[in-house]
C-alpha cells in the first residue's frame, strides 16, 4: 500500500503537474522528494513561503496550468498568508499543500489550530486523511478547474507518512472539464441582445476570464458583428492586439485620449473582467453606458459596482451564442435597427485609433541632476526591450509609469498581483510567470520599498537561470505615502528610508547591474543588455517627482 505522500505525488503527476514551488518542512518534505525523485517534477526552492505561494500564483496567472506550492506546518503557513489572500482575491488557480503537526501535538500551546485559520482566509480548505487522500486531491483539482479560487490541502505529517488506506479503490485522477458545460438561459441572452440592438457604440471588454476561456477569436468576431470596439483590463493587455478597432487598456491606466474614446460607449459587454474601480476608471469611464457583465462566477457579478445585466457563463460560450443571435440582427436593415450596421467601427473611429499616441503631451525631458525622468525610462524600456515580453508591476507611486506606458507581449503577459495591495507582491509572481512562459522576456518594475520587502527571492531568479530584467524605481522611500502626507499638507520625512545600493546587492547575488540617473543613460544600458542574463537596473527617481496618472488613480 502506498503512503499518503506517495499517493499525493502520484496524483499530482497524473494531473499534469510538472513544476512546484516550495520551502520544505514538516508535512511536505516527503511529498517534495517524491515529486522530484519519482516523477521528475521541477522543484523551485524558494527563500520564504510567501515566495512559494506567490510564484505558484504567478505561474497560474499566465498559463493553463495550476500553480502548486508546498509549505510546512505552523510558520510555513503563517509566512505564506499574504500571498494566499492575494491568490484568493484574484481567484488564482493555486493549490497550496500545507503541512500540519500531528494531532497528538495539538495540545502544545505553541502550535496553531491550522484548519480554522486557513478557512478564515476564505480559502477552500481540505484536511487530507489517509482513507480519502485520492478523493481529497480530486476534490481540490476540481475546485481549481472550476475557477473557484485557490485550495489548501492540509496534510498533517503523521497522515503524510501513514498508509493510503483508500488506495484499493483507486480511481483515475483526471481534471474535469465542467466549467464550460453550463450557460445562461435564452431569455437572459435575449435581454442582452435587446441592449446590443439599441447600442450605437458598444464596447467588448475582455479580462482574464476571457483569456482563460480562450475567447479571443470569438470575441473579435462578435465585436465585428455588432460594430463594437474592443478593450481589455490591464492584466489582459494585448489580447486584441491584432484588431484595428482595439483601443487597448481600459481603466485608470488608460491614456487620456483612450479614456475619452471609451467614455463615449453606450454599452459595455464585459467578458471575464472583475470590473473593479481601476477598470471603471473610478466610476467615470463608462458614463451612463449600460453594462453587461459575463462571468463564470456568480459572486463576481455586480460586486464592484452597478451593472444592468449579469450573465453567468463561460466567456467563449456566451460570446458564441451572442454571435449566433447577432447574425440574425445583421440581417435587419439599418433603419430597422435604429443605427448603422457598422456601429462604432467607422472609418472615422479607425482613423482616431490609428492616430492614438500614448506619448503625446508627456514630458520626457525634464530631469534634475542625479535623477532620471521616469517617463523617459519607461519609453526606453518600451522601445528597446524585446516586444514578446512579460511585464510584472509591484505596488507604489511608480506603478502607473509601467501600467500606462509599458506594453507587454501576447496575452496573458501582464502580472499585476495588486489584489491585496501588498508592497513587494510582484517579484514572486514574476518568477513563477517567467517559469511558466519561458517564451517571454521577463521584465519586473518595482519601487525601492517593494524591492526591500521581497529581495530574499532575488537569489531564486539566479538559481533558476531566469534572464529577468528588474527595474527598481528608487526614490529613497515611500513616495505613495509622501503623496498622502502632501495632500494633508504635512511633512513627509517619516516616509523617507534611504535605500541600500540595490545594484551592488544584486551584483553580489549574480545579477548584471547598473545605476541609472538619466533617461538617455537608460537607453544606453538597454541597448547593450544581454538578453540571456538576469539584470537589475537601479533607476534614481526624484523623491517628489510628480505623476499625474497616479494622482488620478489614488484619488479614486
Ligand atoms: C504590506 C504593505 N505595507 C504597507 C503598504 C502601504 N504602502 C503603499 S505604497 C507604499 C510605498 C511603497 O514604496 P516603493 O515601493 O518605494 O514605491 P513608491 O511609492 O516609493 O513609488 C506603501 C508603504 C502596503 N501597501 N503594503
Ligand atoms: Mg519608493
Amino acid at each position: 500500500m502506498p503512503t499518503v505522500h506517495e499517493s499525493l505525488a502520484a496524483g499530482l503527476a497524473a494531473a499534469g503537474v510538472r513544476t512546484v514551488f516550495g520551502l520544505m518542512g514538516s508535512g511536505t518534505d516527503q511529498l517534495t522528494r517524491d515529486l522530484v525523485e519519482h516523477y521528475g517534477v521541477r522543484y523551485v526552492a524558494t527563500r520564504h513561503e510567501h515566495g512559494a505561494v506567490a510564484m505558484a500564483d504567478g505561474f497560474s496567472r499566465v498559463s493553463e496550468g495550476i500553480g502548486v506550492a508546498l509549505v510546512s506546518a505552523d510558520a510555513g503557513l503563517t509566512n505564506s498568508m499574504t500571498a494566499l489572500v492575494t491568490a484568493r482575491l484574484a481567484g488564482s488557480r493555486v493549490l497550496a499543500i500545507v503541512g500540519d503537526q500531528a494531532s497528538s501535538y495539538k495540545s502544545d500551546q505553541t502550535r496553531l489550530d491550522q484548519i480554522p485559520l486557513e478557512s478564515a482566509l476564505g480559502i477552500t480548505t481540505i484536511p487530507v486523511s489517509a482513507a480519502t487522500v485520492q478523493r481529497d486531491l480530486l476534490h481540490a483539482l476540481r475546485e481549481l478547474d472550476l475557477d473557484r479560487g485557490p485550495v489548501i490541502l492540509n496534510v498533517a505529517w503523521d497522515v503524510s507518512n501513514a498508509e493510503d488506506t483508500g488506495s484499493e479503490s483507486r480511481h483515475e485522477l483526471r481534471p474535469t472539464a465542467l466549467r464550460r458545460d453550463y450557460g445562461p438561459s435564452e431569455s437572459t441572452l435575449d435581454d442582452v441582445m435587446g441592449l446590443i440592438a439599441l447600442a450605437r457604440r458598444p464596447l467588448v471588454l475582455a479580462g482574464r476570464g476571457a483569456i482563460r476561456s480562450a475567447a479571443g477569436p470569438i470575441l473579435t468576431a462578435l465585436a465585428r458583428s455588432i460594430g463594437a470596439l474592443t478593450a481589455t483590463t490591464l492584466p489582459a493587455r494585448g489580447y486584441f492586439a491584432d484588431d484595428e478597432f482595439d483601443v487597448g487598456v481600459c481603466g485608470s491606466f488608460a491614456t487620456d485620449d483612450v479614456a475619452r474614446l471609451i467614455s463615449e460607449t453606450d454599452l459595455v459587454l464585459s467578458f471575464g473582467a472583475g470590473l473593479n474601480a481601476h477598470t471603471r476608471g473610478h466610476g467615470g469611464l463608462f458614463g451612463r453606458a449600460r453594462i453587461v457583465q459575463i462571468d463564470l462566477e456568480p459572486a463576481v457579478l455586480g460586486r464592484r459596482g452597478p451593472i444592468n445585466i449579469g450573465v453567468i457563463g463561460d466567456a467563449a460560450a456566451v460570446a458564441r451564442r451572442l454571435l449566433e443571435s447577432s447574425t440574425q440582427l445583421g440581417e435587419l436593415t439599418a433603419e430597422e435597427r435604429g443605427r448603422s450596421a457598422e456601429g462604432w467601427r467607422t472609418a472615422e473611429t479607425k482613423h482616431q485609433i490609428a492616430n492614438l499616441d500614448k506619448w503625446r503631451g508627456v514630458d520626457l525631458h525634464t530631469e534634475s541632476d542625479g535623477y532620471a525622468n521616469p517617463y523617459a525610462v519607461m519609453r526606453a524600456c518600451d522601445e528597446l526591450l524585446p516586444t514578446e515580453r512579460l511585464v510584472a508591476i509591484d505596488i507604489g507611486y511608480f506603478m502607473s509609469y509601467a501600467g500606462v506606458y509599458l506594453e507587454s507581449g501576447s496575452a496573458p503577459s501582464m502580472v499585476c498581483p495588486w489584489e491585496y495591495g501588498a508592497i513587494g507582491c510582484a517579484l514572486g509572481p514574476a518568477i513563477g510567470a517567467a517559469l511558466a512562459r519561458p517564451d517571454l522576456y521577463p521584465v519586473m518594475i518595482i519601487g525601492d520599498g517593494g524591492m526591500a520587502a521581497t529581495m530574499n527571492e532575488l537569489d531564486t531568479v539566479i538559481r533558476c537561470g531566469i534572464p529577468m530584467l528588474i527595474v527598481v524605481m528608487d526614490d529613497g522611500g515611500f513616495r505613495a505615502e509622501r503623496e498622502l502626507f502632501r495632500r494633508r499638507e504635512q511633512s513627509f520625512h517619516t516616509a523617507d528610508t534611504p535605500s541600500p545600493d540595490f545594484a551592488g546587492v544584486a551584483r553580489a547575488l549574480g545579477f548584471d547591474s547598473h545605476t541609472v540617473t538619466a533617461g538617455t543613460q537608460m537607453r544606453e544600458v538597454l541597448a547593450e543588455l544581454p538578453p540571456d542574463r538576469a539584470c537589475l537596473i537601479r533607476v534614481m527617481v526624484h523623491p517628489t517627482q510628480p505623476n499625474p496618472e497616479m494622482v488620478k488613480a489614488m484619488q479614486g
